[in-house]
Order: C-alpha cells, then sequence, then structure tokens
C-alpha cells in the first residue's frame, strides 16, 4: 500500500516534467497588406516557448502583442480587441515595473521584409486553468510600427498588419 502511494506520486511528477503541449498556427494578412507566416507555441513544464516567422512585412520594427480576444475576422483586426491584461497592469516593455500579460514587445523584419521572434516564458501556459496565464482563446497581433512602450495602453504600434487566433 506505502509503495502504490509514492509511486504514485513519483509517475505525476515524472508526468509533469515531461508533459509537452505544442500548437502550430499560420498568420492571418490584415488591412490589406500580404503578412504570412507561422506562430508555434511549445510548453515543457512550465515554461513556454513562441517561435515566429513572418514574411511579406515592411523592412523595419514591428510591434507583437497577445490581444484578448481570440477573433480575427475583422479587415483591420480589429474584433482581436486591446492587449491581453489579466492584471490589469499599465501597458510597457515586457519584463519592467509595468507591462501587460500579452506585451511580447518588437520584432525586426529585414529588407526582404522576414522577421523571427523566439520568446520564453513561464508566466503563461497553454490550455491551463489558471486565467491569469492561458493564452488559448486570446490571439496574436502583428502591428504596422513598432511599440514604444510608453503611449498608453497600446503603445502607439499602429494598424494590424497580422493576426493568429489561438485554440
Ligand atoms: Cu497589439
Ligand atoms: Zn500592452
Amino acid at each position: 500500500m506505502k509503495f502504490t502511494k509514492i509511486s504514485m506520486i513519483f509517475c505525476s511528477a515524472i508526468l509533469a516534467v515531461s508533459c509537452t503541449t505544442t500548437k502550430n498556427y499560420k498568420i492571418n494578412s490584415k488591412s490589406g497588406t500580404n503578412t504570412q507566416g507561422t506562430v508555434d507555441f511549445n510548453q515543457k513544464g512550465k515554461m513556454v516557448t513562441m517561435d515566429m516567422s513572418v514574411f511579406k512585412l515592411t523592412p523595419g520594427i514591428h510591434a507583437v502583442h497577445i490581444h484578448e480576444k481570440g477573433d480575427c475576422s475583422a479587415t483591420d483586426g480589429s474584433s482581436a480587441g486591446g492587449h491581453w491584461n489579466p492584471a490589469k497592469d499599465d501597458h510597457g516593455k515586457w519584463g519592467s515595473e509595468h507591462f501587460h500579460m500579452g506585451d511580447i514587445g518588437n520584432l525586426t523584419a529585414d529588407k526582404e521584409g522576414t522577421a523571427r521572434l523566439i520568446f520564453k516564458t513561464d508566466k503563461w501556459c497553454i490550455g491551463c486553468t489558471d486565467e491569469s496565464k492561458n493564452i488559448v482563446g486570446k490571439s496574436i497581433i502583428i502591428h504596422a510600427g513598432k511599440d514604444d512602450f510608453k503611449t498608453q495602453p497600446t503603445g502607439d504600434a499602429g494598424g494590424r498588419v497580422g493576426c493568429v487566433e489561438i485554440k
């Protein structure tokens, strides 16, 4: 009896560490642009990694955020709502004193319009019951301009050129 209990605890510990969740999405172009690419999420233990490859952007800096609604239906992406902000904090740079849970930051597109961004955090989860961490049901928005990390509540990042519903 004692042995069974110990082995059960041992197994669940192993599952928690080795359990991996993966989700892969295609980016939807918005606002009359031709934005293309993929966003992959991977959760291993408590660590979530986002790996984003984007093509056909304008060269330069583009803001990337998680927005609060998993709805990319509007042609300008406005259906995705504002920044995902479960803690009701101010907009800002990730890891600074004030930031939204969706404030990923900026990516840089090269002169061909290609960009890659890899972002890792243990502040998110993929489909867990903690709604302050769960990214499922939200969206990723790629903006026309860069995030200044100051302007409230948007970072003054301009229009929405790409959108992904995180299902
Ligand atoms: Cu945004
Ligand atoms: Zn924000």
